[in-house]
């Protein structure tokens, strides 16, 4: 514990002396998430490192979140503290795939969800995050939406609209989310039968069709806090919980599946961030080109869902 204490102390040094923040994803280590200066999904994460005035960001999260405060920064300095934190949802579509089947429905229109790559993200009409998905299709002009890369996100945004989604690629998923099983939630929901069921909108369409709450991460936490309930089983990545307990306390939350686990989110760890501080590397650089016309999507999201 000492040992611990010392290095969080040499990092909050070394925030001060370079004008540096961390910002933190929902998802990460109970620790690293205690000495962010702001924790939450990737959409909030963006628009912090937008109104920051520290030159320095250290991201805690994976590749895709870090690229989109990079574009929408190209100012200051974003950090990742391992640049293995790469969200293997976003590895299931490249900009070659989207091309074909582009190709295929040329009169689509493209939103994809913010899980991807920025290379993907140039091609896109509108990117979109688990928060705003059903706005975003929606407010799209085309009747035809290509969605991509996660097809139970897509399940989701298809129930609030009449328009045609077809995912791109058809199966594209998240490992941590689509392991949690409809026998979890009723094994979990029979050990705690007053709980309510809060799920993420990665998880699979039994799962979501069971719930009470589909959310995102925050908004996960929003309604948490809000609503009369006093117990909840969560299916989400069990970062979560840590968040939920801290903002919700006397609240009691249940993870739905123990093994909801993302080891990419988990590879930060404050000896790393120590040593990213330091160094400041490594920085998360996006090409130019692909970062103005990736700009312009994420900018378009931004627009609609205020
Ligand atoms: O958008 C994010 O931060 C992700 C990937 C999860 C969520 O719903 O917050
Ligand atoms: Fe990617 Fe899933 Fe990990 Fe999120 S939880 S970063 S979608 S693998």
């Amino acid at each position: 514990m000492g040992l611990m204490k010392e290095r969080i102390d040499r990092i909050e040094g070394l925030k001060r002396e370079k004008n540096a923040i961390i910002l933190a994803h929902n998802y990460q280590r109970a620790e690293v998430q205690d000495i962010a200066e702001f924790v939450g999904d990737s959409l909030e994460l963006a628009r912090k490192a937008m109104e920051t005035t520290s030159e320095i960001i250290i991201f805690c999260g994976v590749d895709f979140m870090a690229e989109t405060a990079a574009i929408l920064n190209p100012d200051k300095k974003v950090i990742i503290p391992d640049k293995g934190a790469i969200c293997p949802m976003a590895q299931q579509l490249f900009a070659d795939d989207l091309l074909v089947a582009k190709r295929e429905h040329p009169d689509a229109e493209v939103v994809l969800y913010v899980n991807t790559l920025a290379e993907s993200k140039a091609l896109a009409d509108c990117i979109c995050t688990s928060a705003n998905a059903q706005e975003i299709v929606k407010a799209m002009d085309a009747p035809t939406i290509l969605f991509g890369p996660d097809h139970n996100l897509a399940y989701y945004a298809q129930k609030t609209t009449s328009k045609k989604i077809i995912p791109v690629p058809e199966h594209g998923l998240c490992p941590s989310h689509h392991q949690i099983a409809l026998e979890d939630l009723i094994k979990a929901k029979e050990a705690h039968p007053e709980a309510k069921i809060g799920v993420h909108p990665e998880c699979i369409p039994d799962v979501q069709d069971n719930a009470d709450y589909i959310a995102s991460t925050s908004g996960m936490v929003r309604i948490c806090k809000e609503v009369e309930y006093a117990e909840f089983l969560i299916g989400t990545e069990v970062g979560l919980l840590h968040r939920l307990e801290k903002e919700a306390p006397g609240k009691k939350f249940y993870p739905i599946s123990t093994t909801a686990v993302c080891p990419q989110m988990k590879m930060h760890t404050l000896e790393k961030i120590e040593v990213a501080l330091e160094k400041e590397k490594p920085e998360v650089v996006v090409p130019d080109e692909i970062a103005r016309k990736a700009r312009r999507a994420i900018e378009r999201m931004i627009e609609i869902s205020k």
